[in-house]
């Protein structure tokens, strides 16, 4: 008898395949959202889970799912999935690193150039019909080129976007909770500042971090007020490294000039006052959906599924200390 597993989300129909060779799956052909207890009860007889940021695999859910002894997770991020309860438990926690740094990183240009130049906002004066003539002072925006790029997070995906700064000709500063390697320094062309000092000189404050107790709210008011008044702040991370409402009373006050942003608290609900502001570019938690990019994700996530529940070797594992013998 195959393994039971669970598919949380719809996926491409050629990764499901591929799960089917291995395991009975069930899984989520309509990507209906579950909450704990219709998401727990599909968990009860399954031994792996391939899931996304969607579900929360907390440890309410872990408790009721006795047989689990791997969670996949489509994303880099795994702020999702209790990893210490599961670590406690014997259960092995993957993610999929690499495969989505260079879509994220171009989106995250998509999001420095959009709030730059107003894009979204001058779409919407185009297609209201406002416009009526060329005008020298119409919509002005800030230089992209030549300014001071602040990436916080110098992982994969900061180290993407710090590359593609060399064809701006910007300066790179960065922040991260440890200094990254020389070479890796020189090939994005940054230099390692403090937080306070990124935040004072930077002209565009970009946020590749991951989502922690320690990251929470990592730019709320008193960040905001070290920033520039003409700066402008991305976040293609996780929502709750920012604090929306300092965030939205910064736009408002003209703290800081703009907002790019991909990812918010309490998503998909977002602050409401976000949306009428005129300032910001928002976007719905796209920044690695490109085809290739998440079916990557996908099959990687699969990949990693297969080899937690068949040699208990998975390549991307997030918890190296779990208890294997279940
Ligand atoms: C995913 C992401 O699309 O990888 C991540 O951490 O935020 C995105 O690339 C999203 O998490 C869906 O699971």
């Amino acid at each position: 008898m195959k393994p039971k597993i669970l598919v949380t989300r719809e996926i491409f129909d050629e990764v499901l395949d591929d799960l089917r060779q291995h395991f009975d799956v069930t899984d989520n052909q309509h990507d209906a959202v579950w909450d704990a207890d219709e998401l727990s009860a599909r968990l009860q007889d399954k031994e792996g889970v391939m899931t996304s940021i969607v579900d929360r695999i907390d440890a309410a859910v872990l408790a009721r799912a006795p047989r689990l002894k791997a969670v996949a997770n489509i994303a880099v991020g795994y702020n999702n999935i209790d990893v210490a309860e599961c670590t406690r438990r014997g259960i092995l926690v993957t993610n999929t690193p690499g495969v989505l740094d260079d879509a994220t990183a171009d989106f995250t240009w998509a999001l420095i150039l959009g709030a730059a130049r107003r894009l979204t906002e001058a779409e919407a004066y185009l297609r209201s019909g406002q416009w009526k003539r060329w005008e020298l002072k119409q919509l002005l925006g800030a230089d992209v080129q030549g300014a001071t790029l602040g990436i916080i997070g110098m992982g994969r995906i900061g180290q993407a976007v710090a590359r593609r700064a060399v064809g701006f000709n910007m300066k790179v500063l960065y922040w991260n909770r440890h200094r990254v390697a020389p070479e890796i320094e020189s090939r994005c062309n940054a230099t390692f500042v403090s937080k306070d000092e990124l935040l004072a000189q930077s002209d565009f404050v970009t946020l590749h971090c991951p989502y922690t107790p320690q990251t929470h709210h990592l730019i709320g008011e008193a960040e905001l007020k070290k920033m520039k008044r003409t700066a402008i702040l991305i976040n293609a991370a996780r929502g709750g490294v920012v604090d929306d409402a300092a965030l939205v009373k910064a736009l408002k006050a003209g703290t800081i000039s703009a907002a790019g942003l991909d990812v918010y608290e309490n998503e998909p609900n977002l602050n409401p006052e976000l949306l009428k502001l005129k300032n910001v570019v928002l976007a719905p938690h796209i920044a690695s959906s490109t085809r290739t990019t998440r079916f990557n994700m996908a099959k990687r996530a699969a990949e990693n599924l297969v080899a937690a529940l068949t040699t208990g070797n998975p390549p991307d594992l997030v918890n190296p200390d779990v208890k294997r013998e279940r």
